[in-house]
């Protein structure tokens, strides 16, 4: 019975060189199978005188509890390395400093916006917002600009195409006026709103960009007067600009939509732009005729418009000596914002 102890011997050999899990199960089947040399040595005890048979058997069945204890390291064995060559295949190096959540910021004149808005909602003003495209009616018409005006031709506005139900081309808002013309058809006096909004007009330089932001403001009621513009308009300044050390002056001026009209000057008694008179805004008290397309009558409803850019506002209030540095996307100006 040489040959058990052989059969053992040959198996673990075997066994060790296998390095593929599969190839292992077949080379078992050699051993344990129903073929197999171990599994045919069983047949042959029959064979045997019983004394023999007794002792024989017990030496197979060690024999094979012995190959089968080779066969589970070596599968164990087998699955380890497979592991670890996976693991190490699929390795990731946790110490590597992460890529971060890249942190964004508000554009300054989107902070400019917030702020105006958050100031004048304080003081009681409503906060309109409308379209982008506009019809001729609201952007033009309504705020009694004659049908001659320069500022309709296709050489200053941008004309999109589609047509109002009257037939007249659409446009790209050129004023935020429009916002509030809609907000003074569809509310009774007292009527207190501000419009922030982009606006769009054929004109691109070193001061100048075809889109730009604006706000607007709009108080009527029946007792509103020129008097009531100073104070708020000279209040929101000093809160905007975090200083009451602050001058406001009016100068005659002319819009179609106001009369009468002015500018706005505004001069810092501190800080860097201090001593010079800065044009900060137009404004004006609101033409009869725009009081009368809002659907009011004129005779009893008065009050006053302004309207400020917000790149304006935004330049002097930060500090800033480029309009272009607004709309670059430069990463070195924006972060300066976060
Ligand atoms: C400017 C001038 C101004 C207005 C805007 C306005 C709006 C309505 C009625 C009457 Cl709904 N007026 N807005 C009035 C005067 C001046 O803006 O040059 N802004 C930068």
């Amino acid at each position: 019975m040489s040959d058990v102890d052989a059969i053992v011997t040959s198996a673990i050999e075997e066994f060790g060189r296998i390095a593929d899990a599969d190839e292992l199960e077949r080379v078992k089947a050699r051993f344990l199978g129903k073929s197999g040399s171990l599994t045919a040595l069983l047949k042959a005890l029959g064979k045997l005188a019983p004394d023999e048979r007794r002792d024989a058997g017990a030496r197979i069945n060690a024999a094979k509890d012995r190959i089968e204890a080779a066969l589970g390291e070596r599968r164990d064995a087998l699955a380890a390395a497979a592991l670890d060559a996976r693991l190490a295949e699929e390795a990731l190096d946790v110490t590597l400093p992460g890529r971060g959540a890249g942190l964004g910021g508000i554009h300054p004149v989107i902070r400019t916006w917030q702020r105006i808005e958050s100031i004048f909602h304080s003081i009681g003003f409503d906060i309109a917002d409308g379209p982008e495209i506009e019809t001729d009616w609201y952007n033009f018409t309504a705020l009694n600009n004659p049908l001659n005006h320069p500022a309709r031709s296709m050489q200053d506005t941008f004309y999109v195409e589609g047509s109002d139900q009257g037939g007249l081309p659409l446009l790209l808002r050129t004023h935020t006026s429009p916002m509030q013309v809609r907000y003074a058809c569809q509310h009774r006096p007292p009527i207190k709103v501000i419009a922030p909004g982009r606006t769009y007009r054929v004109d691109s330089d070193a001061t100048h960009s075809p889109m730009f932001h604006q706000v607007e403001g709009l108080w009527i009621d029946e007792n509103v007067s020129f008097a009531d513009l100073k104070g708020v308009y000279t209040d929101f300044l000093r809160k905007f600009f975090e200083t009451d050390e602050l001058q406001v002056r009016f100068r005659p001026s002319y819009f179609p939509f106001t009369e009468p009209s002015a500018e706005i000057d505004m001069m810092f008694a501190s800080g860097p732009q201090k001593g010079r008179w800065l044009e900060i805004s137009g404004a004006g008290q609101v033409h009869p005729s725009v009081v009368r397309n809002f659907g009011l009558d004129p005779e009893r409803y008065i009050g006053f418009a302004f309207g400020s850019g917000l790149e304006r506002l935004s330049m002097l209030r930060y500090g800033i000596d480029d309009l272009r540095l607004f709309f670059d996307g430069d990463l070195r100006f924006l972060q300066q914002f976060r």
